[in-house]
């Protein structure tokens, strides 16, 4: 007679669940394992399909825990067919008798959290209640099939099947009419099968999917090779990869190479039939919709040279999402499968479905007859097995409810008011975006290691905070939010259920980050979770990720290079390492015209460089000074960012090289500004400008000199000045801010290189004057509207912040924003950095709007 009251129950013995199991056992945990199956094996036991097939390579989609199985498995081809990934799957639960320890055809009808006992109470299908410490859904995340959306599906009296549903026994379609509804994966493996058989097979298309063929043979041999010299390393890589597949990462733009060379790159990445590899071949076709174009053009131009017929290759070309937006498919004869006579494609968008009959289909103008339809219409992805378990937490609330308008999770794998409740693979994880088995021993093995914890600590509940929950949710979205991902109407996004809330449900950060997230989580001591025993609690509240993700790659890319630091430099050296690293950036958006100048400055000439909007003129002028701390730097040195504000405010941007330190040194950039702005607003018109429409900009030292500019024209009669655009700037010399000492390391611009900067520019006494620390200023009012931007990672916030409070102090109109996630360079990353793209609109619409 099994327990009704036990350490741990799980939901679940696909591969996710067996994992578990073994690892219970283990580590000496009491349990019950339901599963509503006959059988283990999870979505390989359901999907059963004809066609069916994983698209990892064998040599990947595999367990990792038990280091024998590379030597009693062998699998027989590259992408392993349902029927052997089912053997595996069973070859596995007999070899640690997992068989002994899952309850089969149980399903759990609910589960409630009891506050008082501390215990979850299972509710099974056998009608019996399972009282347990911690309760783990290892419910897969492609389980639920979607409901059909489709009007009249109940009235059909022929066969219907649901692919991830298929019947045990197979299905014999010889000689029979049949309707496929669908072109996800499900769909395109499965329609070459049933087309050798039907009489007649039509195809009813939604959406066209971008699918590439398996190449299926044996395991990769490269592959093969490598794990057999150094099965560790492999897998090391692998857990730290994007995706759960050691591949290197690609650091080639699709938009630096011609079309023939990235067709030529892409070509031997589809050779490989591997679909990772074609994914992985530009760093930057998820990220930026003119890079993904270039593959999506590809892909359809390999459908065009399969389909003869030019129109039905059209239709099976997908033009409205883009390259991976939507999960890719692997297939084999897919597309030549519409050039056989008995298959019709019937395109949706033009024909929709406007019922299914007793007999048939309704379309379009049209009615058609069928013995058998094939519903390939997918899943309620990633939520629905978990919510359809009627899960309910503390004070009453379900899991459903809180997850109305999307799923809340830390790390994708606890929830709060949810406690001692673990999903794997849940929503927030990488999951479906990774090779799932990398990802479930991963959440297996972060599970036991924290049950254990607790049984040693004696803690017996967990339960994430409210600020680490948000928190993660932010680190979801800012991932999804640099990515194209959003802009397809996918299953990632909960579009493919009516009513489903649209987010990106899996974490689109990378394994390998992810896998850190959770590492620094326990690191540092369950950040982000209460634990509470009877006696005793524990509550390290706090975030684990707060930069920007595109930033931190590029912190932890820079980590790398083990670049001496600029403070150790001298000045010549600095200016070229400065220049060396300008040199391998992207250029930044096209304007109208770039010219070089001179100009007037307080000591003899300076140059200067213009950037015309493509607009006809004459437009309003941004005076801008560069960033460099004084020192280094030039009238060309912020290029991108110019062109960026040119392009995107239609203003004339000025760029000034005012004179450097240690050979100029205070007052010097500052009367340099100053005599900018004079030369600028009497030459306005022979430059195409607006006298009358000046304002001026800049960023860090540039920023400082803009700002003094602003209160020396302010002071002295200057240039009415329309308005002050001052990013990160140097606004105080004079004492340290909490912000130097709290973003003082790591962040590029670090304290000890700020204080190099200062110790060229000024003396400790010249940093107390307002031309070098224009927050010293005795008054600021009566300086023009300000947009001034500071960055959350930035040593020189506070004094930004503070300078923004100032203002507002005086009167002036200001629009501040602290760049969350931030660091003191990452907006002038023009091209590179995708989440600094909203700062610069921003900045952009503040600088239209002082002319305005
Ligand atoms: O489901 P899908 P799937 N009327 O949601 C269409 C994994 N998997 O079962 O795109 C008409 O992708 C829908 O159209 P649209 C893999 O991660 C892996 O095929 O919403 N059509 C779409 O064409 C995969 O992504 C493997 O416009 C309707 C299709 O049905 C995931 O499972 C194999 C409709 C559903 O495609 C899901 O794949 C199989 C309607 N009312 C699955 N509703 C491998 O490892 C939906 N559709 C290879």
């Amino acid at each position: 007679m099994a327990q009704s009251d036990v350490d741990v129950v799980v939901v679940g013995a696909g591969f996710a669940g067996m994992y578990l199991l073994h690892e219970l056992r283990k580590t000496g945990f009491s349990y019950r394992v339901l599963e509503a199956g006959d059988d283990v094996g999870g979505t390989w036991y359901w999907n059963r399909y004809p066609g069916a097939r994983c698209d990892i390579a064998t040599t990947d989609y595999q367990y990792t825990w038990d280091p024998e199985l590379h030597e009693q498995w062998q699998w027989s081809e590259k992408h392993a067919a349902q029927p052997e990934i089912l053997r595996y799957a069973q070859f596995v639960a007999k070899k640690h008798d997992l068989y002994s320890g899952i309850e089969f055809n149980t399903r759990v009808d609910g589960a409630q959290w009891n506050e008082v006992a501390k215990r979850w109470s299972i509710h099974t299908s056998t009608g019996e209640t399972i009282t347990c410490q911690h309760y783990v859904m290892a419910t897969g995340c492609l389980s639920v099939p979607k409901e059909p959306d489709i009007n009249g599906t109940e009235k059909f009296t022929g066969n219907v099947y649901v692919t991830g549903r298929w019947p045990h026994e197979g299905v014999d379609f010889t000689g029979k009419r049949v309707a496929v509804i669908g072109t996800g994966s499900s769909g395109i493996q499965s329609i070459p099968h049933i087309a050798e058989q039907a009489k007649e097979l039509v195809v009813f298309q939604r959406t066209p999917n971008f699918s590439m063929p398996a190449f299926n043979g044996p395991p990769p041999q490269d592959r093969v090779e490598r794990l057999k010299a150094d099965r560790a390393t492999y897998e090391h890589e692998a857990r730290y990869s994007g995706t759960g597949v050691p591949l290197e990462d690609s650091t080639v733009s699709a938009l630096s190479v011609t079309q023939d060379e990235a067709f030529e790159m892409l070509e031997e990445a589809w050779q490989k039939g591997e679909l990772l590899s074609l994914g992985n071949t530009f760093m930057d076709s998820a990220i930026n919709r003119k890079a993904n174009d270039v593959v999506a053009e590809f892909m359809r131009m390999k459908v065009r040279s399969v389909v003869k017929d030019p129109a039905v290759a059209e239709l099976l070309s997908p033009y409205k999402h883009g390259y991976g937006t939507k999960r890719p498919c692997m297939d084999t004869g897919y597309f030549e499968t519409f050039n056989k006579p008995h298959v019709r494609l019937v395109d949706l968008n033009a024909q929709p479905i406007r019922s299914i009959t007793e007999t048939g289909i309704d379309f379009g103008k049209e009615s058609m007859e069928f013995d058998a339809i094939v519903y390939a219409t997918g899943f309620d992805a990633m939520t629905g097995a978990i919510v359809s378990a009627n899960i309910t937490g503390k004070n009453g609330v379900t899991l459903k409810s809180k997850w109305e308008h999307g799923p809340l999770t830390y790390l994708g794998l606890t929830s709060v008011g949810f406690p001692n409740l673990y999903m794997i693979t849940g929503p927030g994880s990488p999951s479906v975006l990774s090779n799932m088995m990398v990802s479930i021993e991963q959440h297996v093995d972060w599970i036991r290691d924290t049950l254990v914890h607790m049984r040693e600590n004696s803690f017996d509940t967990i339960e994430p905070t409210p600020l680490a929950e948000e928190g993660w949710r932010v680190h979801c979205t800012d991932c999804a939010d640099i990515t194209i991902f959003q802009e397809a109407n996918s299953w990632y996004m909960g579009a493919n259920v009516p009513g489903k809330p649209r987010v990106m449900f899996p974490y689109i950060g990378g394994v390998g980050r992810y896998r850190m997230a959770c590492e620094e989580v326990v690191a540092k001591g369950y950040l982000g979770f209460e634990l509470a025993g009877s006696t005793k609690k524990q509550c390290n509240d706090g975030l684990v990720r707060q930069v920007q993700p595109d930033v931190d790659m590029v912190l932890d890319f820079i980590s790398t290079l083990n670049l001496p630091a600029m403070e150790t430099m001298s000045p010549t050296e600095a200016r070229a390492f400065s220049e060396a690293s300008s040199a391998m950036r992207p250029s930044g958006p096209e304007v109208g015209e770039i010219t070089d100048g001179v100009l007037q400055g307080a000591d003899g000439e300076l140059q200067y460089r213009l950037y015309r909007p493509a607009t006809p003129g004459p437009h309003p002028i941004a005076v801008y000074f560069h960033g460099g701390g004084w020192v280094f730097g030039s009238h060309t040195s912020d290029d991108p960012l110019c062109r960026d504000l040119c392009a995107q405010s239609n203003t004339l941007i000025i760029s000034v090289n005012y004179r450097h330190a240690p050979e100029a040194p205070f007052p010097a950039a500052a009367e340099d500004g100053f005599a900018a702005l004079k030369w600028v607003h009497a030459n306005a018109a022979a430059l195409g400008g607006l006298a009358e429409k000046i304002a001026v900009a800049g960023w860090s030292a540039g920023g400082n000199v803009a700002a003094v500019t602003a209160q020396m024209s302010r002071d002295t009669g200057g240039p009415q000045i329309s308005g002050q655009l001052l990013l990160c700037p140097v606004t105080d010399g004079s004492h340290q801010h909490g912000s130097h000492i709290e973003n003082g390391e790591r962040f590029i611009l670090t304290k000890s290189l700020m204080e190099w900067f200062w110790n060229h520019y000024a003396t400790p006494e010249q940093r107390k004057n307002p031309q070098a620390s224009p927050l010293l200023a005795s008054s600021l009012a009566g300086l023009p509207p300000t947009m001034l931007v500071t960055c959350q990672f930035d040593p020189l916030r506070d004094e930004g912040n503070a300078y923004a409070r100032a203002l507002m102090q005086a009167g002036v109109k200001v629009e501040h924003v602290e760049a969350r996630g931030h660091i003191h360079t990452s907006i002038t990353m023009v091209d590179m950095l995708p989440s600094g793209a909203p700062h610069r609109r921003e900045m952009a619409r503040a600088l239209r709007g002082f002319f305005s």
